[in-house]
């Protein structure tokens, strides 16, 4: 990792007297605040804890791709805040954050999507919730890995690996599928590399990483974070959210970041003047009187690592009802025959939309693009030959059919797929479903939870529900890169709402959470070791 060489080889950390250090792996945003507040450690020690931890597992786990140069000088500022009244910004100030690859920072770090055509690209200001996340007083660490393009390059890309990056990994089992594309953001959080992270969805890529790494996750209605700066698949469907090791903390990462943003249009629709508080949301009683439908059907999908949590989903669902939810279960919608051609017509929509807004909402606003890439016709031709994007071993068929089409988001046909997806989601769909039963939610494990909300832009909650049992198969994925099931393989429990629930969602979650607290219960097969004992009051080599 180049530290060395911005770091001063020795820093004096000094801290006051006696200390509570909260074991890193599952340290809260209360725990840290208390820590810092009171002096115990300081966001200078949080910063050279959390590095010498990403140094320790990330040869093996890929999860960070790039350090911030000027952390420590960031943390070292805020410290100095701390120590006088009226400059303290709130529950974030000194905390450590990692964002995803795709989330663009005005600084001395690359925002690449894990490619080389975006390397030593620079952006005109900071991303919008980047922007937010540093008025709160956050330190940004550094840039999680992803699936290259948060997945949208190649069908045959494994999970977690971008050409930039490498190959995350995930730490629960031996070779695990870290899921994507926010993986190296959900790899992170999970071994506590980071306070918390932020990552990017499009069609499951907070929730499911969330999952399958143990963590909880919120994917936010589209329209509630700015995804100004932040490299687009489509406006319709991408969102910024937390992977956090809580739902209380995820939520508190959700409050820093949420917000109208005149840079990004979808946020004018939110429908409120004072914002919510999801961390006052995040409450024990929050399943209580909740109607909550279950739309098994989705389930027919095949996803193996859903498979461990079928089992246990029946007893999940005894919980929400002792916890005071209403199940209305199996609930079916008549149209759900249409998936395939729903899907399908997704897919050009998606595609076209890529087409569109790469250039329009990303690569036209850079201040600097070194291949002057502004299309996706050249960011082709460039992926297909610059060595590092390996291609042709990793393919690029996602834009090739975009491409082979020959048509823009102009064109009729985007018009007849987009009414035949909306409909398929209307008052015959999964829509319907909800204005029927008059539901608070639909509940479905994590694996299938995202699908349908991806394309209404509706929010899902993740949370931690089990682990598969020792004796569980492995099982590699269809490249043989990556393992995707395996013994103590995670599994999430998936809450599903309507726009601009995430109040309710959040409450839901915290009791699920609060009750079963599966999290504590799963370990991780690979963890650092540094704590923050190790770097307080101690001379720390950098
Ligand atoms: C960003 O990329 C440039 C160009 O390759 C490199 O020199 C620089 O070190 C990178 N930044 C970080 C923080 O790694
Ligand atoms: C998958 O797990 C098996 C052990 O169960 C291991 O031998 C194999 O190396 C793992 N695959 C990868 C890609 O690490
Ligand atoms: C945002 O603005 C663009 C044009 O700049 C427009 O095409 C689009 O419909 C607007 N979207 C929303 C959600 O208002
Ligand atoms: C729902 O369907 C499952 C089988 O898929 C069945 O075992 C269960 O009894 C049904 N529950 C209700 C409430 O109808
Ligand atoms: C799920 O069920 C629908 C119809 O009920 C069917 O069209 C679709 O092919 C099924 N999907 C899978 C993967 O079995
Ligand atoms: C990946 O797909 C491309 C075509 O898109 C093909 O040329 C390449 O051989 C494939 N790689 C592997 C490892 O199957
Ligand atoms: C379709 O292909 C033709 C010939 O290659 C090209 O000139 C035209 O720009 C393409 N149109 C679109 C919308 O991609
Ligand atoms: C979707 O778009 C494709 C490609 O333009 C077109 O061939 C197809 O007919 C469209 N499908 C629908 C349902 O409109
Ligand atoms: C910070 C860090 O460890 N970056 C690594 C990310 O992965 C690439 C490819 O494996 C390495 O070259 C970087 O050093």
């Amino acid at each position: 990792m180049r530290l060395t060489s911005y770091i001063p080889s020795f820093l004096w950390l000094a801290a006051s007297g006696f200390a509570d250090f909260p074991p890193l792996l599952d340290a809260t945003l209360d725990e840290l605040r208390h820590g810092l507040d009171s002096g115990a450690f300081t966001s200078v020690d949080l910063v050279a804890a959390y590095i010498a931890r990403i140094r320790e597992v990330n040869d093996q786990l890929h999860a960070v791709v790039e350090i911030n140069p000027d952390a420590v000088q960031i943390a070292t500022t805020l410290d100095e805040d701390l120590r006088w009244p009226g400059t303290h910004r709130g529950p974030l100030h000194g905390i450590p954050i990692l964002v995803k690859d795709n989330i663009a920072t005005n600084d001395e770090m690359n925002n690449t999507a894990g490619s080389y055509a975006l390397v030593g690209a620079k952006v005109p200001e900071d991303s919008t919730v980047v922007a937010k996340l540093r008025k709160a007083g956050a330190v940004i660490l550094g840039k999680a890995n992803l699936s290259q393009w948060a997945s949208f390059r190649g069908l045959n890309m494994s999970q977690g690996w971008s050409a930039y990056g490498g190959q995350t990994c995930g730490a629960y089992f031996e070779g695990q599928n870290p899921s994507g594309s926010s993986s190296g953001s959900a790899v992170a959080s999970s071994l506590g590399l980071a306070w918390a992270s932020l990552g990017t969805e499009t069609g499951g890529s907070i929730i499911h990483p969330s999952h399958l790494n143990n963590l909880a996750g919120i994917k936010p209605t589209v329209g509630l974070t700015s995804r100004y700066l932040v490299v687009p698949i489509t406006l319709r469907q991408d969102t910024v959210g937390p992977l956090a090791r809580t739902v209380k903390d995820a939520a508190a990462l959700l409050n820093a970041i949420a917000g109208p943003d005149a840079k990004d249009n979808y946020t004018g629709a939110i429908p409120w003047d004072e914002p919510p508080d999801y961390v006052a949301a995040c409450r024990e009683d929050g399943l209580q009187g909740m109607r909550i439908g279950i739309t098994r059907q989705i389930m027919n999908y095949s996803d193996p690592s859903g498979g461990p949590a079928v089992s246990v989903f029946d007893e999940a669902i005894d919980v929400l009802k002792s916890l005071g939810a209403e199940i209305i279960d199996n609930i079916t919608f008549s149209n759900y025959d249409l998936v395939d051609e729903a899907l399908a017509a997704a897919a050009v929509v998606c595609g076209l939309e890529f087409l569109d807004q790469l250039p329009t909402a990303y690569l036209d606003l850079l201040k600097f693009n070194p291949h002057k890439i502004t299309s996706l016709l050249q960011l082709r031709d460039y992926t297909q030959s610059e060595p590092q994007e390996q291609y042709p071993e990793i393919g690029t068929a996602s834009w090739d059919n975009i491409l082979a089409m020959n048509v823009s988001i102009q064109d009729p046909s985007y018009w007849s797929n987009r009414s035949l997806l909306d409909e398929w989601l209307g008052p015959k769909g999964y829509t319907g479903a909800f204005d029927e039963h008059s539901l608070d939610a639909v509940v479905l494990p994590s694996a299938w939870a995202f699908m349908i909300p991806s394309f209404l832009g509706w929010p899902v909650v993740s949370v931690p529900l089990g682990a598969a049992p020792d004796d569980s198969p492995v099982e590699p994925n269809e490249l043989g890169t990556m393992n995707v099931t395996g013994p103590n393989q995670p599994f999430g429990l998936g809450f599903t709402g309507k726009a601009w629930s995430e109040e309710k969602l959040i409450g839901m979650a915290c009791a699920f959470e609060a009750k079963t607290n599966v999290r504590r219960k799963i370990k991780p097969l690979i963890q650092p070791v540094t704590e923050l004992r190790d770097v307080v009051n101690t001379q720390l080599e950098l």
